[in-house]
């Protein structure tokens, strides 16, 4: 009973905290499964889903005025700085000591070792070319390490998400990576460098001895649904040579939680400064890793 209450009490507890005390807990053998994290999945939600209405909204309703460059093919709208806004709200509102990092608008002032890592709209070309194929990305990280990730696309409603050690899911059912063994029947995404021109040859020859090696490639345009796509199956690996925190982090979980395998080209862990992402099952891993790693030299 005692215990039972100690328990609740954790759900009072800032989250990184709740961590700490978690894995004293592990550390005295006394396994308790307890979802620390519910309360912060609990807000993740609550920030997907205004953000998404709003975003479904203002879907093939934009106008020109509505859309900015940033740098070259590089482009934002007003909806994705709304969005960005919407979510920062919510998660400062219930919890004002955390940290938020978003594509939009970088990062809040406060330090801490809670990091939010957002996407508030991964797939804006599609959004702007009137393409229903775009997400929100959302990944927790607690020094360092991705404990939550939450990917949601407005359009269909799906909501692929992992809390750390307890699996990854699909609309609250479970999700697994594909069982694929070999590559020749193995569907794989990818997206193109098409803001780094010193990758363009590299990626150019990957692709092709991939393209001659696997079924097929997807080329759809949003980095977090090609990742949660991946952990549920419907592709079999995933390779992009240029992509940022916001585009990976939350789906990197994901992968992790539907016993999947994530790296960089060189195999190592993926993290806040990595910009290559490989994703496979556990069988495809290796294979590819082997091929990207011969084409990619020192891309991390
Ligand atoms: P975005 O729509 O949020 O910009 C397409 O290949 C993928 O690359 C999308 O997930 C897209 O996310 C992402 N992307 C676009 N520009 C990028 C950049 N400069 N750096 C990293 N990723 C980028
Ligand atoms: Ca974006």
């Amino acid at each position: 009973m005692a215990i039972f209450l100690g328990m609740q009490a954790l759900y009072y507890i800032e989250p990184d905290l709740q961590i700490e005390i978690r894995e004293a807990i592990c550390y005295f053998g006394i396994m308790l499964k307890i979802d620390i994290l519910e309360p912060s999945l609990k807000i993740a939600l609550q920030a997907v889903q205004e953000a998404g209405d709003m975003i479904g909204s203002n879907f093939q309703n934009l106008q020109d005025s509505d859309i900015q460059a940033k740098g070259k093919n590089d482009f934002v709208t007003r909806v994705d700085r709304e969005a960005e806004a919407i979510i920062k709200r919510i998660i400062l509102n219930e919890f004002p000591h955390h940290q938020v990092l978003g594509e939009e608008g970088g990062y809040t002032q406060r330090k801490s070792k809670t990091l939010w890592v957002i996407d508030p709209l991964d797939g804006t070309t599609n959004f702007i070319q009137g393409i229903p194929h775009f997400a929100i990305s959302m990944a927790l990280m607690i020094n360092g390490k991705v404990v939550l990730g939450l990917i949601y696309d407005p359009l269909s409603e799906e909501r692929f998400h992992a809390i750390k050690g307890q699996g990854a899911f699909l609309n609250n059912r479970r999700i697994a990576v594909s069982r694929k063994k070999t590559l020749r029947s193995a569907l794989g995404a990818t997206g193109f460098p098409f803001k780094a021109p010193q990758f363009s040859e590299a990626y150019a020859s990957t692709f092709r001895n991939l393209l001659l090696r696997c079924q097929d490639m997807r080329r759809c345009g949003s980095a977090a649904l090609d990742l949660a796509y991946t952990a549920c199956g419907r592709y079999d690996f995933f390779w992009e040579a240029h992509l940022l925190p916001w585009d990976f982090m939350a789906g990197k979980l994901i992968i992790d939680e539907a016993g999947g395998r994530s790296s960089d080209f060189q195999g190592k862990e993926l993290k806040v400064q990595t910009s290559s992402v490989l994703v496979a099952n556990q069988s495809l891993y290796s294979k590819i890793l082997k091929i990207l790693a011969s084409h990619f030299k020192q891309v991390s």
